[in-house]
């Protein structure tokens, strides 16, 4: 039987991802799906606290196995802004062409222009908290390319690439970004789990 399992997110570009990655060893359920229509509080300082009371605000109404990721551009030059707050760098509504602007404006005339995407998964289980990480680390280039992927894909280029997240299929970004190597693991655990016959 396919394990049901409710992503606790409002943003259908990793709704997508995760779906994709997943593959159909899992049944995702989505937000709307349950009917939690409002957008979740995000107040944590971490990107850890923020998966963590993503996933505890679905489970602490709905009692059922969900996950929610928090994730991050961490750029060095920046001593790691925007961080925690990506999805409002520059504005209070989440734009993604103010927040990469922004970044481009802020970086202007650094050398350094290394950086890293970072997702923090929290999953609960049978009312247990287990936290996940993916890292990619790459660099910020100077003008947008490519108009695949979300965010701040355009402008960052993963170590080892010469494209842009946003010039990759959803398949090539999925096999090497921070989010892709996160949901692996989270994927590994699962099944563990389920073939302890837990789940
Ligand atoms: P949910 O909280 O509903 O899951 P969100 O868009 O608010 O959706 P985050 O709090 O994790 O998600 O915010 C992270 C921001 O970082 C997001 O709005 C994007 O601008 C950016 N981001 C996240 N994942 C990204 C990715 O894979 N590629 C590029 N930018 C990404």
């Amino acid at each position: 039987m396919m394990k049901r399992i409710i992503f606790s997110t409002n943003n259908r570009h990793k709704l997508e991802e995760v779906q994709h990655s997943l593959g159909d060893a899992f049944e995702l359920v989505t937000l709307k799906e349950v009917g939690i229509v409002e957008d979740i509080p995000e107040t944590g300082e971490t990107l850890q606290e923020n998966a963590s009371q993503k996933s505890h605000y679905v489970f602490d109404r709905l009692g059922e196995d969900c996950f929610a990721d928090d994730t991050g551009l961490e750029v060095v030059a920046l001593n790691g802004a925007p961080g925690v707050h990506s999805a409002r760098y520059a504005s209070l509504e989440k734009s993604d062409s103010k927040n990469i602007d922004l970044l481009l404006k802020n970086l202007s005339g650094k050398l350094d222009r290394s950086a890293r995407f970072r997702t923090v998964i929290s999953l609960i289980l049978n009312g247990q908290e287990y936290l996940f990480e993916g890292i990619v680390n790459g660099r910020i280039i100077e003008d947008r390319r490519g108009c695949d992927g979300f965010g701040y894909d355009p402008i960052f280029v993963p170590d080892g690439c010469d494209r842009t997240f946003a010039e990759m299929s959803m398949e090539e970004k999925n096999q090497i970004s921070h989010r892709g190597r996160a949901v692996a693991k989270l994927v590994e655990f699962l099944k563990q789990y389920r073939s302890d016959g837990i789940i």
